[in-house]
């Protein structure tokens, strides 16, 4: 990837974007929520859609010209029904949380009740944070997971709507490593007459895959990201029965967006059409079986899980009981010097701050998409264990970025 028409015209620009290519390459991306798309998939994203107003939906929009974009819409559309299942899926939202608003804004009125998970114990801004519009327009109670076992206590869960009354019941979560029980949340729901807004944004291609259960069809809503797990470029998606289609499509377009991106929806339907294959199932496994290498071979080297393990594609490490002096923000920061890039990440029982919290989440979504298997992984739990029982030894860390070097270019990525 030269980008030798942006260095012409923007040399700074090819330059980033050039550094960011080489920067994929040569690191090994750990963040829970990121992956690496394919090159069709980048092309379809770089394409000449960008240039399309599209407002309004396939076959009824408020352009002319819009008969490629309609294609492109079409077909996302198709592919995702046929990978979820769902009766109705809107392709449009800019992003996962941009999917979320749309159900908040077609079911709730402002002051309605949102129940949801607590931020720090796994949850999401746009599930109701203080300080995200979702916090200030909705009433909000926050559920949380019990931590002792790290798992959701659906029985307290169930409790608190009984207490509470929401209008909605929100599910799915950022950094929970167990399998979801959609239907114990939906009975909750049920128990109190509520919606339920399943949010699969991180593990949308695990649920394709056939690598956790499917909130299609328990859950009135079902919203995700596509650049996660699925692997099909940034944005949202929302699904739904037809009963409520009219709803969802008005809130997207005309209710909280203006033209879609059009060039997006073409990368979604690219990526949709490639996890479509039959070999994205083994994706979905392998990326589950890679995290579960990976929390079996820290918690060898003395680290404690929260809930002890993985059922899906991330770990979620308390620093807490084995190095007590170190924070997520100085492992973080330690191995992004050797090149293993994830993120620190607040846990259940936090008891420093959201900024430099006591965790580290670990994914695996990105590593599995270049081809690490099981004992690539192990390696890279012995890399972890060294670099953050040792954050400041430089020596330790020379060697780390050496054996991470040779696993890039064991798995290269983009030309
Ligand atoms: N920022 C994403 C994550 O890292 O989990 C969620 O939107």
């Amino acid at each position: 990837m030269d980008y030798e028409h942006v260095r012409e015209v923007d040399p700074a620009v090819a330059d980033a974007l050039s550094g960011e290519v080489t920067r994929q390459n040569e690191t090994l991306a750990m963040i829970a929520s990121e992956n690496h798309v394919s090159e069709a998939v980048l092309e379809a994203q770089g394409s000449a859609l960008t240039n399309k107003y599209a407002e309004g939906y396939p076959g009824a929009r408020y352009y002319g010209g819009c008969e490629y974009a309609d294609d492109v819409e079409n077909l996302a559309i198709e592919r995702a029904k046929e990978l979820w299942g769902a009766e109705h899926v809107n392709v449009q939202p800019h992003s996962g949380t941009q999917a979320n608003q749309a159900v908040y804004f077609a079911m709730l009125d402002p002051g309605d009740k949102i129940l949801s998970m607590e931020l720090s114990h796994g949850g999401h801004l746009s599930h109701g944070h203080p300080a995200n519009f979702t916090g200030q327009l909705y009433e909000v109670e926050s559920y949380e997971v019990d931590t002792e076992t790290g798992y959701i206590d659906y029985e307290e869960l169930h409790a608190m709507a009984e207490e509470f009354e929401p209008d909605i019941v929100v599910s799915g979560y950022s950094a929970y490593p167990r399998t979801v029980d959609w239907e114990r949340i939906q009975e909750a729901a049920d128990a109190v007459d509520a919606l339920h807004l399943a949010d699969i944004a991180h593990i949308t291609g695990l649920v394709a895959g056939g690598a956790h259960p499917s909130p299609v069809g328990v859950a009135d809503f079902v919203t995700g990201s596509t650049h996660k797990t699925i692997r099909a470029g940034r944005g949202g998606i929302v699904m739904c029965d037809e009963e409520y289609a009219d709803d969802i499509d008005k809130a997207v377009f005309p209710g909280g967006q203006g033209g879609p991106l059009m060039h997006n929806i073409a990368g979604k339907a690219v990526g949709f059409k490639e996890a479509l294959d039959p070999s994205f199932e083994e994706y979905a496994a392998q990326t589950v079986s890679n995290a579960k290498a990976l929390a079996d071979q820290l918690q060898e080297h003395g680290f404690s899980l929260v809930s002890e393990g993985t059922d899906n594609h991330l770990v979620l490490v308390d620093l807490r009981p084995s190095h007590p002096d170190t924070t997520g923000g100085d492992a973080e920061e330690a191995l992004e010097d050797t090149g293993i890039v994830l993120n620190a990440n607040t846990v259940p029982g936090e008891t420093r701050s959201a900024f430099n919290p006591s965790g580290i989440r670990i994914g695996t979504p990105a590593l599995t998409t270049r081809g690490f298997d099981e004992d690539d992984i192990r390696v890279v739990a012995d890399c972890i264990a060294k670099v953050v029982d040792a954050p400041e030894d430089e020596s330790v860390k020379s060697e780390v970025g050496e054996t991470v070097s040779e696993l890039c270019d064991a798995n290269a990525l983009y030309d």
